[in-house]
């Protein structure tokens, strides 16, 4: 099982590179995953390449500690520190249009040489 793990991480890992892919692989078949090395959308928690109220749900889902397919903290965690109520507040803040200045839906350009993916069981 071990080593079925690894493959299936190498091959999210390859997929990066390529593109979206790896997230959707995650998604389809519900495995955990977290983008910890790749550009994303500050506030767009669960992948999607969009910032909305489904982005505060999957945070209060991770802070209650279920289990979701995809889930990337980075983008989630949208004023510093830890993640916490605050991030979804502000993300909420931003979908109902109040004024943003944390740059909210902003493209982060993490690097491009270095992706890195880490399946969680
Ligand atoms: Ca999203
Ligand atoms: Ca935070």
């Amino acid at each position: 099982m071990r080593i079925v793990k690894s493959i299936v991480c190498l091959i999210l890992s390859l997929s990066l590179l390529a593109g979206g892919a790896a997230v959707a692989y995650a998604r389809e078949n519900s495995i955990r995953y977290f983008i910890t090395n790749n550009d994303y959308y500050l506030g767009d928690a669960d992948c999607d390449e969009n910032v909305t109220v489904s982005d505060v749900t999957a945070i209060q889902q991770e802070l209650a500690g279920f289990d979701l397919p995809v889930f990337n903290d980075r983008a989630a965690n949208v004023d510093g520190g830890d993640l916490d109520i605050s991030d979804a507040l502000n993300i909420q803040r931003y979908v109902a249009r109040f004024d943003d200045q944390l740059g909210i839906g902003s493209l982060i350009k993490v690097g491009s040489d270095e992706y890195e993916s880490e399946l969680i069981p």
